[in-house]
């Protein structure tokens, strides 16, 4: 049995790591309260815990075993929209001028990317790795580099480099388990999304029903409306990972000729991105490209009002001309899911009001009592307290009285056929005041 390796003999830098990380960790920000409490020196972002310090230089190698010692491993990104989280940090906390090691290898087999704590693959292309020239997306080194970066230089997209180089260190490590249940957490990720249903000629892409359209020609308002017409609008893509799967079926499909509109705009106001929902588009990396290396998209101002996913560069988000003829993602938008639900719901109330008075025979005492009490809510209505009543009892009170006047014919039927019962019992006397208290509280209404 191997015994545990000594922190100190093999890491002769911890020290400097320990105390560089507490001085770093005791002063790095997160805007938003934390719903995880993490180890030492690690620091909640998103639903991770990250260890990040640009003073602990080393290759790939020194930085993997050192985030190990840590308890944790080289930070990884299975689900992209982390590395938006991750960036953010960076940038809050003044951290962003480095290029930093992620946990992504090919080292055992040439183009087999893979995460270092489970051996699971990476997910290649668009929206995790980047690009520095135009001879094609990363990862480009071949069997020279083996270990990704997320670099500086390409606003933290990821790219393969050579593992000896020395870059810092960002490790991640699991939440502590009082916090956050990390297995069910993690299994929800993982499970396997039941198959959707998409109308025609909607299809199940990465879990949205989407129509890809690529090859047609319309200004942005004009497919625009093209997605009205088959009761959908502009994709809506706020999700990394649904950008990579609308990458992968361009390519799989064969559409990935020109630039493709989606529902984001900055027509309302100058550099305030939103979806046609009116929700604010994520703005940076892993969204949005660069054009020519002069800066990260969007870079068009008042000229480019309009997003697609941009042809030429991977598909990633950039600002464009409204008026050009382009191709459009729509997006099924279930109107007949909101549908359902409201005749669900009128299903539900109307027979079920009603029935309390058609389907269990009632007796003319129990009639008369609630028209008693019907005829006396009248009387306090008519001094002022319905107002009260009326925003207390909200839509139901309507309901009530028009089911009130449907039964009334009804309880006229009934009562000629009662009164002649209670002609016998001796109790005419109270059940016609009660009954006529209510007929003019009824008429009053
Ligand atoms: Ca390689
Ligand atoms: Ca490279
Ligand atoms: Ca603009
Ligand atoms: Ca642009």
């Amino acid at each position: 049995m191997l015994a545990k390796p000594c922190i100190v003999n093999t890491m002769s830098f911890l020290p400097l790591l320990v105390l560089a990380g507490v001085t770093l960790a005791s002063t790095l920000t997160n805007p938003q309260q934390p719903r995880i409490s993490c180890p030492l020196l690690f620091h909640p972002v998103g639903e991770r815990c990250i260890f990040v310090d640009y003073l602990i230089v080393g290759s790939w190698k020194e930085m993997h075993e050192a985030c190990i010692r840590m308890e944790g491993d080289l930070v990884e990104f299975k689900d992209a929209n982390t590395l938006t989280q991750l960036v953010q940090f960076l940038r809050q906390n003044d951290l962003d001028n480095k290029s930093y090691w992620t946990g992504a290898n090919d080292r055992d087999e040439e183009g087999v990317w893979r995460w270092s704590s489970d051996q699971s693959p990476v997910h290649m292309n668009t929206p995790l790795w980047g690009d520095l020239t135009t001879a094609g997306q990363e990862p480009m080194g071949g069997k020279d580099e083996d270990c990704a970066a997320i670099l500086l230089e390409d606003y933290y997209f990821m790219h393969d480099l050579n593992c000896n180089e020395s870059l810092p260190i960002i490790c991640e490590s699991p939440p502590e388990p009082n916090t956050l249940n990390t297995s069910q957490e993690v299994e929800q990720h993982n499970r396997v999304q039941d198959p959707i249903q998409c109308s025609e000629p909607y299809e199940d892409i990465g879990g949205r029903c989407l129509y890809v359209n690529a090859p047609s020609d319309g200004t942005w308002d004009e497919m625009k409306a093209f997605c009205e017409l088959l009761n959908g609008r502009l994709a809506k893509v706020d999700d990394a990972n649904l950008l990579g799967a609308i990458f992968d079926y361009l390519v799989a499909h064969d559409q990935a000729e020109q630039h493709i509109y989606i529902g984001g705009s900055d027509v309302m106001e100058e550099g305030k991105w939103v979806w046609l929902d009116g929700t604010s588009i994520t703005m940076g990396t892993p969204f949005w490209g660069n054009e020519e290396m002069e800066g990260q998209e969007p870079m068009g101002y008042t000229l480019q009002n309009c997003l697609v996913l941009a042809h030429g560069d991977y598909f990633f988000f950039h600002d464009f001309g409204c008026d050009n003829q382009r191709g459009a993602i729509c997006e099924e938008v279930c109107v007949g899911a909101e549908v359902q639900a409201v005749e669900r719901s009128g299903q539900y109330l109307q027979p079920e009001f009603v029935s309390v008075f058609l389907r269990s025979q009632l007796t003319l005492t129990v009639i008369s009592v609630v028209l008693a009490a019907l005829g006396v809510w009248v009387v306090l209505a008519a001094l002022g307290v319905w107002v009260v009543l009326l925003a207390a009892l909200g839509v139901w009170v309507v309901l009530a009285a028009l089911g009130v006047l449907y039964l009334l014919a009804k309880v006229m039927m009934l009562r000629l056929v009662v009164v002649m019962m209670l002609q016998y019992s001796g109790l005419m006397h109270q059940y016609t005041l009660l009954t006529l208290i209510g007929l003019g509280g009824l008429a009053l209404c």
